[in-house]
């Protein structure tokens, strides 16, 4: 059941407010009324691209989109922006989110995605706000690592593959202990893959839709891929951002999954994002030799491909130390208790996302030919 919506505007603050979810949430917050905070990292260049639609000038009057800076490594910082905006809820969506790079920085990640969210909870805590704040923690199917069960849901063990995932473990249970020591309204949300145009271009479901794009448009010559063979249960973002704001808004506190309740392999993503493209992929070899080779091509949205044409190839590189194989969530209790579900397919989400980073492409491809330097960044 909804709890009675207040008089003056809710006040939220969203770690993470950069990333993906963050904007997304951000707004969809701004639209319900919020006055939204967000925290955001130093960085050499501008990293606010997401938001910067929505970004209102502080100098007027009754702005009610804010930004300060700070980090889920600095306890003084989070203490000093959460008494200062005192929120009636936070969204705990910052961290290290990258599984593989979790592998290079460990201990890193363990303290921004683990220690973090100790951090903020110790701060709510610090402050006197147990009784104000709710807290919504960003967790994730990864916890379901080496699978125990299919499909996953509330009930299923955990088994994290990842310094990332085992981050996440010690955040996911430091919310449940803080919910039981202390009577803070903290939920967990275990979200399975969720993506969009706005996903960072290092995941593989961007990482694909915009290398073949950019193939597409003569800016790149080949794709390289890691495990195709992984299975991921992929819903978009903008239906997420909408549970994690409903999970907060219940009587009590609990932890749901959410997911769309389906799964596809990355190979089965490539074969979409290609045919977006008119293009016929066919794939050829197995392990580190597989390819996948142009079979026709209809359409112009592939102006400089060809049939025959090797457009992915496997690099080991990008093969993780442990790998998640399989991961299928159940989210049943979403539904029957919220009323969630999903409203955009994976074959939707593609589309969008091939059509955002084609666009891109064409851009690129323009200036390349009017004699402008383009570089496009790979990983
Ligand atoms: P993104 O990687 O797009 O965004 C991560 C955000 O965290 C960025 O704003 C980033 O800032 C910020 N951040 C990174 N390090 C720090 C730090 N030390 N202090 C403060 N902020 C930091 O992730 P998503 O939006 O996709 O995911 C949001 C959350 O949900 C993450 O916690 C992720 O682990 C989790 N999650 C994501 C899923 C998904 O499929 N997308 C599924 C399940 C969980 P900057 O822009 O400066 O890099
Ligand atoms: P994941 O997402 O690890 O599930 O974590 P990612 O998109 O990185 O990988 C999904 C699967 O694709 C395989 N894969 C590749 N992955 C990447 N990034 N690059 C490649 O070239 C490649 N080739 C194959 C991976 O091995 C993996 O099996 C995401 C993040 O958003 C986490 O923060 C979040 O918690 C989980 O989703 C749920």
């Amino acid at each position: 059941m909804m709890t009675t919506p207040s008089a003056t505007p809710k006040v939220a603050l969203i770690t993470g407010i950069t990333g993906q979810d963050g904007s997304y949430l951000a707004e969809f917050l701004l639209e319900k009324g919020y006055i939204v905070h967000g925290i955001k990292r130093r960085g050499s260049l501008f990293n606010t691209q997401r938001i910067d639609h929505i970004y209102q000038d502080p100098h007027i009057d009754n702005a009610c989109f804010k930004l300060h800076y700070g980090d889920l490594s600095d306890t003084s910082n989070l203490v000093r922006i959460i008494q200062e905006t005192q929120p009636d809820e936070i969204y705990n969506l910052g961290a290290m989110s990258h599984v593989a790079v979790s592998f290079e920085s460990p201990e890193y990640t363990a303290d921004v995605d683990g220690i973090g969210t100790l951090r903020i909870l110790e701060a709510i805590r610090i402050l006197g706000l147990e009784k104000k704040t709710r807290f919504y923690q960003a967790s994730t199917s990864e916890l379901y690592g080496l699978v125990q069960e299919i499909p996953q849901k509330e009930t299923t063990p955990f088994y994290p593959r990842s310094p990332y995932a085992v981050a996440k473990m010690y955040a996911y249970w430091i919310v449940v202990n803080y919910r039981e020591a202390y009577g803070i309204y903290a939920c967990n949300g275990i979200l399975f893959n969720h993506e969009s145009p706005r996903r960072g271009e290092t995941f593989v479901t961007r990482k694909i839709t915009r290398g073949l794009a950019n193939i597409a448009q003569g800016l790149e010559p080949c794709l390289y891929m890691g495990n195709m063979d992984a299975l991921r249960d992929w819903g978009h973002a903008k239906d997420y951002v909408r549970m994690q704001w409903m999970m907060l808004q219940q009587e009590k506190p609990e932890d749901y999954v959410i997911a769309t309740g389906v799964q596809y392999s990355v190979r089965q993503f490539i074969e979409w994002s290609a045919a977006e493209l008119g293009v016929k992929l066919r794939f050829d070899g197995q392990g580190v030799d597989e390819v996948a080779i142009i079979d026709s091509i209809e359409g112009d949205k592939a102006p400089a491909l060809k049939p025959g044409q090797i457009v992915v190839r496997v690099d080991p590189r990008y093969f993780r130390p442990t790998e998640v194989e399989t991961l299928l969530g159940d989210p049943s209790k979403a539904k029957a208790k919220l009323g969630w579900t999903p409203e955009i397919t994976v074959q939707q989400m593609c589309a969008e996302m091939v059509a955002a980073d084609l666009q891109a492409a064409k851009q690129h491809a323009l200036l390349k030919a009017n004699g402008f330097v383009v570089n496009v960044s790979v990983e």
